[in-house]
Order: structure tokens, then sequence, then C-alpha cells
């Protein structure tokens, strides 16, 4: 009988999902915990593995103490291995309360920095686990450089467990650069990564590697699916693996183009065509989902752009939130993302001046032909950017999917990260002529401004 096996990370158990309606305990990560150990019971798991950040840090301590015993109590009953690491918000916490509650079933990896295993026999089979915790609350070196030639097992099945970034994405992280090649080239079956809260599959074949993302979605960053990985492991290795949704809120993005919209009045209209969309178009529902929260991004073109920022001021768009499915789904914010966008531009580009200029490189950029104008204006975009990646500035592509604190501390810049190394000089070239268009626009709307401020 192959071993089912629960895949999770970075619960942060003592939070609380935000910008809820009234999920009550439902929006609390304590209650997703005890929510998951009885999904473990009740679907016949084997083995859960935790790669980090399964408690917030310290202060929290009581909050998660209680819930956690009583969920290992549980798990232990029913006769269900989990196996753990510590991230960099449980470094101290967890060793602390593992310590408290030491059993043969609850097992706790990598203690203070140090790669170390365990081997189990579940179903008849053998398998060995492997991991590194956090020793501290920052760790600014590579934990695969320091796993142990030899750890590895080669008579049986190995479980890998770390928690922290990647290198190729944030080399200078404080949270734990881990090198994927590294990994790759270990003898290991699965490698089950924390601490980056966007569900990320980095690799299907052998090593299958993936971050799991927070099972509770915690913010409005953390958009999309959120849920667990469920695999088994049977004779032949490792089946793929299947992302069971499991959040009880989901939070959303929504774009919405508004170029064609005469009216503001009919925004309110489209916003709620758009929610009422969400459930066909993206949003598998499941039981445990109890709430939707909605930011509207407004995209596209519109020639006032004051105008429109006077409207949406004015708006209570908490009005249209709506049940959708028999779930309350909320609109939390609505962005003016549109830019300017001059109605005659043919015209005002026969104009002498710079407004006539810059109207005349718009069409140009659209129109896909070059200027002299251009040339330079793309030349030293190119060589800012080339400035931007070396100054190493900008380290990560992912923004907003990593711990709060990481993101907070602005080492992600959202245009650069986009940019992504892996963009090919075509991608790069469209981002380029984009941002061109978005400047002049930009700046022609400021240079209107003026000029309007100058005849009143
Ligand atoms: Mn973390």
């Amino acid at each position: 009988m192959p071993i089912r096996i629960l895949a999770t990370a970075d619960l942060h158990i003592g939070r609380t999902s935000t910008q809820s309606i009234d999920l009550g305990e439902w929006g609390s990560t304590r209650y997703a915990w005890l929510r998951m150990v009885d999904y473990a019971i009740r679907e016949g798991i084997d083995l859960i593995l935790i790669a980090g950040d399964l408690v917030e840090h310290d202060n929290r301590y009581y909050e998660a103490s209680a819930a956690l015993k009583k969920g290992f109590d549980r798990l232990s009953e029913a006769g269900i291995t989990v196996v753990m690491t510590a991230g960099n918000h449980d470094h101290d916490v967890l060793p602390q309360l593992i310590g408290r509650t030491e059993r043969d079933h609850m097992i706790l990896l990598g203690r203070e920095g140090h790669w170390s295993d365990c081997v189990l026999e579940i179903n008849g089979m053998k398998v060995q686990c492997i991991g590194w915790s956090f020793p501290d609350r920052f760790h600014e070196k590579d934990p695969a450089q320091s796993l142990p030639q030899g750890l590895v097992r080669s008579d049986m099945p190995t479980l890998g467990l770390v928690h922290g970034d990647l290198k190729q994405y944030a080399p200078t992280s404080p949270y734990a650069p881990i090198s994927q090649e590294t990994l790759e080239a270990q003898p290991v079956d699965l490698w089950v990564m924390g601490h980056i809260h966007k569900p990320l599959r980095i690799r299907e074949a052998a090593p299958c590697m993936f971050y799991p993302g927070t099972p509770q979605a915690l913010n409005p960053k953390e958009t999309g699916l959120h849920g667990f990985e469920l695999l088994e492991l049977g004779s032949h290795g490792i089946t793929p693996t299947k992302t069971v949704p499991f959040s009880s809120i989901r939070y959303e993005d929504i774009d919405i183009d508004i170029t064609e919209t005469e009216h503001f009045s009919h925004i309110r209209e489209q916003i709620t065509n758009a929610m009422d969309a969400l459930f066909d178009e993206r949003i598998d529902a499941y039981e445990d989902l109890k709430e939707v929260v909605v930011d509207v991004h407004l995209t596209g073109y519109q020639p006032d752009l004051e105008a429109l920022n006077r409207y949406l001021a004015k708006q209570n768009f908490s009005e249209v939130s709506r049940e959708v499915e028999g779930r309350p789904v909320m609109i939390r914010r609505v962005y003016n993302l549109c830019k300017f966008r001059v109605n005659q531009l043919d015209l005002l580009a026969n104009e002498p001046g710079p407004a006539g200029l810059l109207a005349q490189t718009i069409l140009d950029l659209e129109a896909g032909r070059s200027s002299p104008l251009l040339s330079e204006l793309r030349e030293s975009i190119v060589a800012t950017m080339q400035d931007a990646r070396e100054s190493n500035t900008y380290k990560t592509l992912f923004e907003g999917f990593v711990d709060e604190g990481f993101a907070d501390e602005g080492f992600a810049d959202e245009g650069f990260a986009d940019e992504g190394q892996g963009a090919s000089t075509l991608e790069k070239e469209s981002q380029i002529k984009e941002w061109l268009i978005e400047e002049c626009h930009r700046t022609l709307s400021e240079m209107m401004k003026t000029k309007h401020q100058d005849r009143s």
C-alpha cells in the first residue's frame, strides 16, 4: 500500500486572515491547523510534512501551544506521523513546543541549523526524511551547502524539508538563500519547501520540488488558490502532486478595462458583472471556502483621470458586495490604474512644442515606427535597467509571495521583478515599448494639466 503524504508549510499559527467580513474562527490559522488535522484523519493520511513557519513568532506562544498540542494528540491517536522543520518565524518556539510534547510520531529535524534525518516504517515500507531548521531569525548562508555528504541513504526513498528563499531569485536574501542545483543534485525523491507563501511548483520530475504555500491565505497579497499538496509514495516513487483547496478565504484581484466606458456610473455594473463571473471563470467552489475578498483594478485609458478619481472617492463600493453561489464576495478596494488618453492625439501631434512631440512619439510607438528621440530614450532605459540589475537592489522575482517581513523591507520591485531573468529579448522589447507609452502618456497628462491651469 502506498504511503499517503500531506505536504504543507507556513501555517503561521497565531495569525488571522485579514480583511474578512465575518469569518470568525474560520479566519484563524489555529482553526485551520485543527481542520487540517481532521482532514488528515478523515482521509487516511499516513505522513504529514511541514516545512517551517508552522507557528507565528514567539509572542503567540500561548495561543499556538494549546492548539498544537490538541492537534498532535489527535494525530498521534490516529497513528499519523508528522515530520517538521522550523522556519524563520518558529526557529525558537517550535523546538520548545515540540520539546514539551516529544513523542515518536512528532519529529523535528535539523535543530540548530544542523541537517538531520529519521527513518520511518509506514505500511511496510521504509522511508527516510531529511531536514534543516532555521537556527535563528535570519540566516544568510545557503543551507544546501552544509548538507553532509552521505546523509541521503540510497537503500530507501528520501523526502527532504527545508525553509528559505531560492538563491537564483534572491541571492542575498537574509532568509536562507538555497541553491536549487545543489538540492536537485541530491538523490532525494521530494523536496518540500517553506517560506514563500504563494504555492509554487518548482519542478515535477524527480526530485519533485515545490513550495506548498500558505494553506490558509493570510492577506490580500496572497491571491488565488491556497491549500496543501497530497502525494503518494509507492514502489515506483512519488506520484505527481495534487493541490487540495483548503483556505476558508480567497483573495482575488480583478482587472476591468474601462477604456470604452463613457459614463462613470457604468463602472458599478461592470464590477458586479466581474464578481458574478468569478466563480465561472477562476474559482472552483469547495465546502470550506467561506468568503471571497476582491480588489478591483480599473485599467485602460481614460481622458480625465482627475474626474475619475473624484468620482471613485465618492463611491462606497462595499455596497456592491454580494453573495455569489452562497458565499459573500466583498469588494475591498477599487484602484484606479487607468492611463491618461489624449482624445485627439493626431491633432495634438501637429502642434509645435514638447506636447506635440510627445503626442507624435506615442503615435510612433503604437505604430511601431522609429524616431531619433525614441532611439535615444530606448538606449537610456536599457542602460538604467542594466544598472538596476547589477546594483542588486531588485533581488527577487517573488514580490508579494514571500513573508510579509521580507516584502516590507523593500527588496523587491514589481516592475523589475516581472522582467525576470528568463524574459526573452522579445518580451523585454515589448515591455520597454509598453513602459515608454505609459511614461509618455503620463508626462503628456502632466503637461496638459499645466496648460489648462495656465489658461484658467
Ligand atoms: Mn518564513
